[in-house]
């Protein structure tokens, strides 16, 4: 069956050092959507985030605030947790590389690389970016000015370390690439990499000396315990060893889905721009060398800005973690989600965070969109019904509403745009309905209609196509928002779209709800389905009020 195939999504694993702000929990909700999509469409799916801990990054903030770099981590892991979870979502595993699991699996990767020749011992000089705890190559930090990412000097730093033999897989990665081209997406981030790919590829260290804060190399490879993990690898093999691919079979984590070794490999690895590199050339490098199935795909988003800036510490300009509390408390958690998902720097570009333009947002799409289109239809089968959704006697049938055909339109194109990660597409698709049924009801009139009583059938078949096209609009629009179109099928009767997030809420659950392609199908409504008002969905936002303000609702660490 098409709709089988297992699906596995992952997002960056966020560096503990920082609390989530707007970038992390975007990269997050990116993935909730598809994956929450995905489950109802019937895919098995398997959704991973986490953090990642280790690092000289990690271990100085550890020091300046007087903790252990565990202690921090501890904390901010928590911070990561309880933000995705206030976002509702819906991840299967959060994996944290301190996980005795995860180290274990690093060591036996080291292992298998030393023995097949691909990680050996050596000497490097190069230009460092300690933000970015990575080497840059001569040419790159020529024309960054000897800068780096964060505006710091670029410094020249010597190390004894291991290597990745990475110059010997650049015939191989490029024929890698040759083949597969949506291996990077979006396409204009696609072509940075066989640029920088032609300049030719360095050998890249695995390992570092000059702190402890890491996986240290298995013993029997370093008896003197000097070099610990670089932490770009280890957070790499976060997307295998989350999976258990890296364990022996004795030593698997009993807790983990037996079946998720089944994911591999991942569909989408969800990141930013800034860490394709790892991503698109050096994981898959390291794939090869062990041996493992490649990704299909590593989608690479730009970034969030605050009117036209970078956002930064520095700057104090932000989008931190209060902020989207006080957003979510004032316009609901969904609203936040919605805006992210459909307003976000998913392509190429990055993308401006505006009070006024998610003021906009919220009042064209929600408060004056589905929420009043939902309000109007459920009023009016209140009032002409009695609550009872009326037969469709398949009157009104105007060609421009062939609600059929539209039906399964919105279901292939939301389908079409989820598969190819174009959330915002997949998305408009299901509000696409909606915007229908505000058209359809300024066409066919049902209040005038309902003011003479022989008209009635006709007013009957107008209400059902709208309730039914609500209905499956609000079903494609549940992996973005849902809590409140969970609330949308309520009124109209029906189950919400099961999330199936982990295995003892499914259990709990006794049954797996329909796939899509079978809710999707126009006509399940049942007449006769008792319908409630209910209050205001997304109550109209002042476009004049003062963005929320936030109270600090996290403590400082
Ligand atoms: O790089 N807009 O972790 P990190 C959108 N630990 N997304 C943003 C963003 C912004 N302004 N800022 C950050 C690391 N992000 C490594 C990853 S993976 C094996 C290791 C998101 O905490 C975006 O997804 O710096 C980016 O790639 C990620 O946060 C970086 O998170």
């Amino acid at each position: 069956m098409p709709g089988t195939k297992p699906y596995y999504i992952t997002t960056p694993i966020y560096y503990v050092n920082d609390r989530p702000h707007v970038g992390s929990c975007y990269t997050t909700l990116l993935a909730d959507c598809a994956a929450r999509f995905m489950r109802a469409a019937g895919r098995p799916t398997y959704f991973l985030t986490g953090t990642d801990e280790h690092g000289q990054k990690v271990e100085k903030s550890a020091a300046a605030k007087g903790v252990t770099p565990k202690q921090l981590a501890d904390e901010n892991a928590d911070h990561f947790k309880a933000a995705f979870d206030f976002l509702h979502c819906t991840h299967d595993h959060f994996i944290r590389t301190t996980d005795a699991a995860h180290e274990a699996q690093v060591q036996e990767a080291l292992r298998r690389l030393i023995k097949s020749g691909d990680v050996y011992l050596g000497t490097f000089e190069g230009w460092y970016d300690e933000g970015q705890e990575e080497y840059v190559t001569d040419n790159q930090a020529r024309e960054k000015d000897y800068k780096a990412f964060n505006g710091q000097p670029l410094i020249k730093a010597k190390e004894e370390n291991y290597y990745f033999r990475l110059s010997a897989f650049q015939k191989r990665l490029e024929e890698f690439f040759d083949k597969n081209l949506d291996f990077v997406r979006p396409e204009g981030r696609r072509n940075e990499v066989l640029g920088r790919l032609k300049m030719g590829l360095q050998d890249v260290p695995v390992s570092r000396t000059n702190f402890s804060w890491g996986i240290p190399f298995p013993k029997d490879i370093d008896p003197t315990g000097k070099h610990v993990t670089y932490v770009w690898i280890d957070a790499l093999f976060n997307y295998i060893t989350a999976l258990n691919l890296l364990a022996p079979p004795n030593a698997r984590d009993e807790s983990a889905n037996p079946v998720a070794a089944n994911f591999w490999p991942a569909q989408i690895h969800a990141i930013g721009k800034e860490i394709l590199w790892f991503h698109a050339v050096i994981w898959p490098a390291l794939l090869m060398a062990l041996n493992l199935p490649t990704p299909h795909c590593v989608y690479a988003h730009s970034f969030w800005i605050r009117e036209g800036r970078k956002m930064s510490k520095s700057l104090g300009n932000f989008i931190d973690l209060e902020t989207i509390h006080a957003y979510c408390d004032t316009y609901s958690v969904d609203a936040w989600r919605w805006f992210m998902l459909t307003q976000g720097p998913i392509e190429a570009t990055d993308a401006d965070f505006s009070h006024a333009k998610f003021i906009e947002v919220y009042n064209a799409d929600l408060a004056n969109g589905i929420g009043n289109a939902a309000s109007r239809v459920l009023n009016m089968i209140e009032k002409y019904f009695g609550g009872s959704v009326p037969e469709s006697r398949g009157l009104n049938d105007h060609a421009d509403h062939d609600w059929p055909a539209l039906a399964k339109a919105a279901l292939d194109a939301a389908t079409h745009g989820m598969n190819r990660f174009d959330l915002a597409g997949a998305l408009s698709a299901g509000m696409f309905l909606s915007k229908r049924v505000d058209a359809y009801i300024v066409a066919t009139e049902p209040f005038r209609m309902a003011k003479d009583p022989t008209r009635m059938p006709e007013v009957g078949s107008v209400l059902y196509n709208c309730a039914e096209a609500l209905r499956l609009a609000a079903t494609l629009l549940s992996c973005a928002m849902p809590s409140k179109m969970a609330d949308v099928l309520q009124r109209f009767g029906q189950a919400p779209i099961s999330d199936h997030a982990r295995d003892e809420q499914r259990e709990s659950r006794g049954q797996a709800s329909l796939p899509l392609s079978e809710l999707c199908q126009w006509g399940r409504l049942k007449p006769g389905t008792r319908v409630t008002k209910g209050e205001s969905l997304f109550p109209r936002a002042d476009p004049a009020a003062s963005p929320p303000s936030s109270t600090s609702l996290v403590p400082d660490p």
